[in-house]
């Protein structure tokens, strides 16, 4: 294989991590101790991980509402947990979520809450990157639902003209909130429409973790030499919107269980493991009881710790950079 031993366990830990974070999430979310909307990433947690795993130091990720398994590598746990809980311990004092997290140190770029706005944005990052001779690939993920929306189509056109350094991700997931992505788009295969405004597309299996990482690697070096493109990854969307929204009742329970039984990202990683010799269930075992350990220990941080007081979030000089807060006029 590609990778090394410690590479490849490395990357099936960091798909435990995702899948048990995210039980203990839904929990949280169900018994009410989560009061923001909870977009669970069940079922796609091999995207996030193969893309976190193929970037390189220099690029930047600008995630999805439903890119926590990456977000989770990128962040302190507990920081990023008490977020979550939108508890003071979270690091934007709980006033950001998830998604709404961005933090340029560690070139994490936020997701944009109108849909498909996040594209132009983040190609707008990428222009800047190249007319100041910057490194770096800007990697920008959005839904199929996004996709659907008209600046979406501003950004490609303008990255194409440009030869910006930027690759689109698009997370196929069959849904966008209560419709099937059949029912958004005419056609299906959502990548190869951007191949008549001169950029490349492919579309990948996103339930296996080695296929999204090996095809992000490969874009990134694509874009990194000014041939920006789209890589979409076909994937299920195992729950609902969020954590107990109307769509909960949408999901078929056939289509759910076939999928968590035949597709699942992490046991296909996993028999894939165990045949190459790599893993075994001792490993398997431990691993999984020493992640669900810690983030037991986290959650309950999260869960017990306060919400911040109103001086606490509307304090100025958190959202205005001054002089004294290291911001230059
Ligand atoms: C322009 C716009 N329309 C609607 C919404 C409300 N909304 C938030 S997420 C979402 C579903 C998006 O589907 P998709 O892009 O496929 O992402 P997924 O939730 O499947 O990961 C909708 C409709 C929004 N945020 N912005
Ligand atoms: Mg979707």
């Amino acid at each position: 294989m590609k990778y090394s031993e410690s590479e490849l366990k490395n990357m099936y830990e960091q798909l435990i991590l995702a899948r048990i974070w995210s039980d203990k999430w839904e929990r949280g979310a169900y018994n009410g101790q989560v009061v923001n909307s909870a977009h669970l990433p069940h079922g796609q947690e091999a995207v996030g991980i193969g893309v976190q795993n193929a970037l390189r130091e220099v690029d930047y990720l600008a995630p999805s509402h439903r890119f926590q398994p990456a977000l989770l590598q990128r962040y302190d746990l507990q920081a990023f947990t008490s977020e979550v809980f939108n508890k003071v311990g979270g690091f934007r004092r709980g006033i950001c979520f998830d998604f709404h997290i961005s933090d340029i140190d560690n070139k994490t770029l936020f997701c944009e809450g109108t849909l498909g706005s996040a594209y132009p944005i983040h190609t707008g990052f990428a222009w800047s990157l190249k007319s100041q001779g910057k490194e770096g690939v800007v990697v920008t993920v959005q839904g199929d639902g996004a996709v659907a929306e008209g600046n979406v189509y501003e950004a490609w056109q303008f990255a194409a003209l440009h030869k910006l350094p930027v690759l689109f991700i698009i997370e196929n997931n069959d849904w966008g909130e209560g419709s099937r992505t059949h029912e958004m788009h005419a056609v299906t295969d959502l990548a190869p429409r951007v191949e008549p405004l001169g950029m490349w597309a492919e579309i990948v299996d996103g339930n296996d973790v080695l296929a999204v990482r090996e095809a992000v690697e490969q874009g990134i070096a694509r874009a990194a030499g000014f041939e920006p493109g789209v890589i979409e990854f076909k994937t299920l969307r195992w729950k609902g919107h969020f954590a107990g929204d109307f769509s909960d009742q949408l999901v078929d329970p056939e289509e759910q269980k076939k999928a968590m039984e035949h597709n699942d990202p992490v046991k296909r990683f996993e028999g894939l493991l165990k045949e190459q010799g790599v893993i075994d269930d001792v490993f398997v075992e431990s691993c999984r009881n020493r992640i669900d350990g810690e983030l037991e220990e986290i959650f309950r941080i999260a869960s017990e710790d306060r919400f911040a007081t109103k001086e606490e979030v509307v304090n100025y000089d958190w959202i205005y950079a001054t002089p004294a807060t290291g911001g230059e006029l």
